[in-house]
């Protein structure tokens, strides 16, 4: 094999962002852009002919073109192995769990999530450790640090791969197996759930459904798990085939660009449960008919449902939650007397609590919920937990909520966010909030007092590494909380969030619009950061 060593510049902003590194497609097809950050991610590890490496994406715009690039620089690297998902597919989840089946070294996984795609729009790539998560902080910031210090990259002069016939490849010692994307996945949801259960729910017509693919990469997964294995009548997985551009749409399992699914949900022609999952197949949305289950409420719910799972009978270990995801799932955690974790945004703070076995589930305010099972969140596994639980207790979704709220209380929970806002107005107003903290613990505003209001920081209680300035959150002595922080997945300007939850104990006042029953604390939000005042916008650009 003729390796060639092509000399390079580092480009300065191939800093990961929450999950990887994510730009528009332009951005990766500038000459030697993908090339330095894959030669980078490949200069932080050892690599040799024992190394294996697990490779798909989530079949956007460039994904082809992209895994023969990244076969290519990896068989000049000294990769001795390659598993490749046919046609260079693979969902997050799946990829997670090849690692972990294969034992390989790690993983690239291309995608941009929830972001949509297309050739003016998103691209993105994320290494995944050998225990199938996300590459933590300390890989991520070697990655920077090489490419910054590029100057080189190595690429083997093989011709393109045949992605889609099955089966292994050889050229001289560098192996390549294409395998089914779905396969091994399919039979892991297999192994978690009761299917003969579901089935039969599914068959006797008690449990009807639709679940919305997006375009995106959970068709294949869901005809082949929900239509196929569970035999839920053909249609029931809509939007299934994958496009390069998701079909124009914004693969982001929401009510906003999930909208026909949650037409129909709402609408008299309702099945008893809806679900539809993002761009790589990690998130996921619940909603029953004329109902929408918050991410929040979802992971408190399957976490006090858990034992009625076949995976989880015995029980779990602990639970765990991004710090802005509401403290719904801490109450589950204290009745139930384990464990709760709260961790910064992003799936790579939980791998060392799964690994450690100190918890079993988590989730995430943003549309994820996941468990021990691989270390990734995962949308299809989410959307079997819940239809496992509507055929074990016979309930529907509205039912299984309002019995919860009714137990537990209700964490009302909404989150605004501001798009693509100027920097130096983002950074203005996280500069005039950071100044109030010290002054604010026991100040009231209205029917709020304050008893803390801090910058989170978080001590892994595992590896006991520390991670600062992961978000401004504000306390109040009724339990109320709003949290303050830029996301890190965005590709134009800076995106603010703001989180806001308020507990309601009372059953007669559960009930209420989220919008309606948190105006008070939104009013207050804007008090303090001024987001409206500053930008002069008169509303944010989405409303979850
Ligand atoms: C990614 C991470 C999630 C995280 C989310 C937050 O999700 O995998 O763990 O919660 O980003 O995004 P932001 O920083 O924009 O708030 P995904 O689905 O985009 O990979």
């Amino acid at each position: 094999m003729r390796i060639k060593t092509v000399p390079t510049q580092p480009f300065d902003d191939q800093k990961p962002g929450t999950s990887g590194l994510r730009k528009k497609v332009k951005v990766f097809q500038q000459p030697n852009y993908l090339e330095n950050f894959v030669q980078s991610i490949f200069n932080s590890l050892p690599v040799d002919q024992g190394s294996s490496l697990v490779l798909g994406g989530d079949g956007r715009y460039f994904n082809r073109e992209a895994i023969q690039i990244i076969i290519k620089i990896a068989a000049a690297n000294g990769f001795g192995h390659l598993i490749i998902g046919q046609g260079g597919l693979l969902s997050t989840p799946a990829a997670s769990h090849l690692i972990r089946k294969n034992q390989a070294s790690g993983g690239l996984i291309l995608s941009a999530s929830h972001n949509p795609g297309g050739a003016d729009e998103d691209f993105g790539i994320k290494y995944n450790v050998s225990n199938g998560g996300p590459a933590p902080e300390k890989f991520t910031d070697e990655f920077y640090r090489q490419s910054m210090l590029i100057s080189e990259y190595k690429i083997a002069e093989i011709d393109d791969i045949d992605l889609d016939s099955i089966g292994a490849q050889q050229i001289e010692t560098f192996k390549i197996t294409i395998v089914d994307p779905v396969d091994d996945y399919a039979n892991l949801m297999n192994q978690i759930f009761d299917f003969p259960l579901i089935n039969k729910a599914i068959e006797s017509g008690s449990i009807t459904l639709c679940f919305d693919a997006m375009h995106a990469i959970t068709g294949p997964y869901a005809k082949k798990i929900i239509e196929e294995m569970l035999g839920a009548k053909p249609g029931s997985v809509i939007n299934a085939i994958p496009l390069p551009d998701f079909g124009g749409g914004h693969p982001d399992p929401n009510l906003a660009h999930a909208k026909k699914l949650a037409d129909l949900m709402f609408s008299a022609e309702a099945p008893t449960f809806g679900a539809a999952s993002d761009g790589d197949g990690d998130r996921n949305m619940i909603l029953g008919n004329h109902i929408f289950v918050t991410p929040s409420d979802s992971l408190a719910i399957m976490a006090a449902n858990a034992h009625l799972i076949p995976a989880y009978s015995q029980g779990i270990a602990g639970v765990a939650r991004s710090m802005p995801t509401s403290q719904a799932v801490d109450r589950v955690a204290e009745a139930l007397d384990i464990a709760c974790y709260e961790t910064p945004t992003g799936w790579k703070y939980f791998g060392n609590l799964l690994d450690a076995g100190k918890i079993t589930l988590c989730g995430e305010e943003s549309f994820g919920t996941g468990s021990n099972h691989v270390r990734e969140k995962d949308g299809l596994w989410a959307v079997l937990f819940w239809l496992n639980l509507l055929a074990k207790t016979g309930l529907a979704v509205g039912d299984i909520v309002q019995q919860h709220w009714q137990k537990f209380g209700r964490d009302i929970y909404s989150r605004h966010d501001y798009e693509a806002v100027d920097l130096a107005i983002v950074n203005s107003i996280f500069d005039h909030l950071r100044e109030q903290l010290p002054g604010l613990t026991g100040k009231s505003f209205g029917d709020f007092t304050v008893k803390f209001a801090d910058e989170f920081s978080y001590q892994d209680p595992v590896d006991g590494s520390i991670s600062k300035n992961q978000g401004i959150r504000i306390g109040f002595e009724d339990g109320s909380r709003m949290v303050f922080r830029l996301s890190g997945t965005g590709t134009v300007g800076a995106t603010l969030r703001i989180y806001l939850e308020r507990f309601e104990s009372a059953s007669a006042r559960q009930d209420q619009d989220a919008q309606i029953a948190l105006a008070k604390l939104i009013d207050l939000a804007e008090q303090l950061c001024e987001i409206k005042k500053r930008t002069g916008r008169s509303a944010p650009t989405v409303i979850t």
